[in-house]
């Protein structure tokens, strides 16, 4: 697993001509990683990488308008052996979707606990994240401002620009404006560095 992981890190560059943006998205096992991005491959397909352990995702979408971006999507299994890796995979993005099963109160805690570790890491802070609210097709589902609250997102870093969204993967409620605000703050983002960049 070791080597596949460096053979094919997260700089690996499959679209270089292409105006694109790293994001990866993670979250604990069954919150519908894999369900969005099947979701979101149906509007335009692009590479799917599968090895051992886990699965390399490009896709390709439409935000705003008439513009086309393309998201290299890191769907890392949330099984307790592989968290450890999640740093690594985070490493060197644009942008951070975290995954929750929204209907799923019991697990919010143990997602709270990983979302914190991973933004709180050096290489991560600043990075915007995203926060899917997943399943609000199910009737139990927490909405999205709830969701915001038990994760306490508003304990992250003050630098840490963040949204809650909600969605459902099995309709695609919600999914398109998700991904129009994380683009909207990475855009943000790389104003602000570029701004501190030019006061030093
Ligand atoms: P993961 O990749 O994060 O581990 P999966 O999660 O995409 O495999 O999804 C886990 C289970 O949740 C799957 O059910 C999947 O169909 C379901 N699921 C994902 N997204 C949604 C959603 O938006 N609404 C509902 N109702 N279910 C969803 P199974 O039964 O196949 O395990
Ligand atoms: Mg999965």
């Amino acid at each position: 697993m070791g080597n596949q992981f460096t053979d094919i890190g997260p700089n690996a560059t499959f679209l270089p001509n292409l105006r694109s943006s790293h994001i990866v998205v993670i979250g604990l096992d069954n919150a519908g990683k894999t369900s969005l991005l099947y979701r979101l491959k149906l509007r335009e397909f692009v590479e799917t990488i599968p090895t051992k352990g886990f699965n390399m995702e490009h896709i390709k979408v439409s935000v705003e308008h008439s513009n086309t971006f393309h998201f290299q999507v890191w769907d890392v299994g949330g099984q307790e052996k592989l968290r450890p890796l999640w740093k690594s995979y985070t490493r060197r993005t644009d942008g951070l979707v975290f995954v929750v099963d929204a209907a799923e109160a019991e697990r919010m805690e143990e997602a709270k606990v990983e979302l914190h570790r991973i933004s709180r890491s050096a290489e991560n802070q600043g990075m915007p994240v995203l926060v899917l609210a997943n399943k609000q097709d199910l009737d139990s589902a927490m909405s999205a401002s709830e969701v915001e609250k038990v994760l306490s997102l508003q304990e992250m870093s003050s630098s840490t620009l963040y949204h809650t969204q909600g969605c459902s993967a099995l309709d695609g409620q919600g999914l398109q404006l998700g991904l129009e605000k994380l683009y909207e703050m990475i855009l943000k983002r790389k104003k602000i560095l570029r701004q501190s960049k030019k006061k030093k």
